[in-house]
C-alpha cells in the first residue's frame, strides 16, 4: 500500500473553543441505553467537533454512511471530519461530497466524540488515536458488540445507512438529495441489490422515501454495479478458473500474482464471491485471494441456511449471517483448508436436518 498522507484537518482546530474531552469525562451508566438514538443526539447536539469513520477497505455502506453522517452533522451546525484510512474505491467516487473523506491512519482531535460505522471494534478502523476519545458505536452486524461509550446496534437494519436515515429524522434534518444518494446507495450495496441480507418491506419503503427525496435508482445502480474496471473481470476470469465444488460447498481463490497478472487491485477482488454461492444448490461459498502482505482475504456467502458470521468468528473475523469475512495467514492452501475445515462440519449439520425434514 501507499504511504498515508498525514490527515490536514486532524490537528487540534485553531478555532477550537473547548477542552479536549476524554472517555472518562462522560457519565454514561448503561452502555445499552434503552434509547440510543436520543442519547447519540443528546452528544451530537452538545458537542461541537466530531469524527466520523468506519472500517478499513470501506465498501458502500461504510461510504455512503461516512458521508451521509457528515451531512447529518453539517445540518446541525457542527463540524465533521470523515476519516479512512483506504482508498475509496472508484464505484463510490462519484458520491455527493466524497471529496470530504480524508485518507489518514493517525487521528488528534480535539474531537467531542467519534462515530463508528459499522465496526464490531476499534482495530475494525486501522486507525490510532481513537481510544483517547468518546466512542459512539454504530451498527448491524451479528458481531457487533457493545465496545464503545455509546452503541447503537440494530441487527434487522438492511444497512448503517438506514440508521442514519432515523437519526437524521429524529433530528429533524432535512433529507436532501446528495444525503438521499449516499443513503440509497448503502442500501443497495448491503442488500446485493436487493436480493439478500436484511431485505424486508421496510427496505423498500426506505427506498421509496429515498427516491423521492431525489435519489436516482438508475444512475446510482450504474455507478455501482456496472462500472467496473476491466481488470476486475480479468480477475474474475482467473478466480473462475479456481472454483472447486464439494456437496453445498463451493469456494474459489486468486494468488497474489494472478491479481497482478491481471493488473487488478485488492478492491476488484469485492463480490466475486456472490459467483460461487449463485451457483444452483450451493448453500456457502468462499472466495479467498493472496494480500501483497501474504495475508489471505476470505470472504464468505450463504444462502441462509448457515450461519457464515459464526464461521468468520471462529477464524478471527465477522459478519452477518448470509455474508462475513476474515484475514487470515498463509500460505493460501493452507488458509483454505482451515476454512473447508469449518465449513465441512456445519454442512454436515444442515444435510441432517434436510434429511430429517424430507
Ligand atoms: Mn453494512
Amino acid at each position: 500500500m501507499d504511504a498515508i498522507p498525514p490527515i490536514p484537518n486532524c490537528a487540534p482546530h485553531p478555532a477550537s473553543r473547548f477542552a479536549v474531552r476524554r472517555a472518562s469525562d462522560f457519565k454514561i451508566a448503561d452502555p445499552t441505553t434503552a434509547d440510543p438514538i436520543a442519547s447519540i443526539l443528546a452528544i451530537l447536539r452538545g458537542g461541537e467537533r466530531f469524527l466520523v469513520c468506519s472500517h478499513c477497505r470501506p465498501d458502500g455502506d461504510a461510504i455512503g454512511s461516512m458521508l451521509a453522517f457528515g451531512m447529518l452533522l453539517g445540518q446541525m451546525g457542527k463540524q465533521a471530519d470523515l476519516v479512512s484510512p483506504d482508498q475509496i474505491p472508484s464505484i463510490y467516487r462519484g458520491l455527493p461530497g466524497v471529496d470530504a473523506i480524508q485518507l489518514g491512519s493517525v487521528v488528534h482531535g480535539p474531537y467531542d466524540a467519534v462515530i463508528l460505522l459499522e465496526c464490531d471494534g476499534l482495530e475494525r478502523t486501522n486507525l490510532q488515536g481513537l481510544e483517547a476519545f468518546f466512542l459512539i458505536n454504530i451498527d448491524h452486524h451479528l458481531s457487533g458488540r457493545n465496545f464503545a461509550q455509546l452503541n447503537w446496534i440494530d441487527r434487522e437494519a438492511a444497512s448503517v445507512g438506514e440508521l442514519v436515515y432515523r437519526l437524521a429524522q429524529a433530528a429533524g434534518a432535512t433529507l436532501t438529495q446528495p444525503m438521499a444518494t449516499c443513503l440509497y446507495t448503502t442500501i443497495l450495496t448491503d442488500t446485493g441489490g436487493f436480493c439478500y441480507g436484511a431485505t424486508r418491506a421496510s427496505t423498500f419503503a426506505l427506498a421509496h422515501r429515498l427516491v423521492l427525496a431525489g435519489a436516482d435508482p438508475i444512475r446510482i445502480a450504474e455507478q455501482v454495479c456496472f462500472s467496473a474496471p476491466a481488470s476486475k473481470m480479468l480477475l474474475l476470469g482467473a478466480a473462475l478458473r479456481n472454483l472447486k465444488r464439494e456437496g453445498r460447498i463451493a469456494w474459489l481463490w486468486v494468488t497474489h500474482q494472478e491479481i497482478m497478472r491481471t493488473c487488478a487491485s485488492e478492491q476488484d477482488c469485492e463480490g466475486i464471491v456472490n459467483f460461487a454461492i449463485g451457483i444452483a444448490g450451493i448453500e456457502a461459498a468462499a472466495f479467498l485471494h493472496e494480500t501483497a502482505e501474504g495475508r489471505i482475504r476470505l470472504s464468505l456467502r450463504s444462502k441462509g441456511a448457515v450461519d457464515v458470521s459464526q464461521i468468520a468468528g471462529r477464524l478471527g473475523g465477522g459478519g452477518h449471517r448470509t455474508s462475513a469475512g476474515s484475514s487470515l495467514e498463509g500460505p493460501l492452501m493452507d488458509a483454505l483448508q482451515r476454512v473447508l475445515n469449518e465449513l465441512r462440519p456445519s454442512m454436515a449439520g444442515l444435510q441432517r436436518r434436510i434429511s430429517e425434514t424430507a
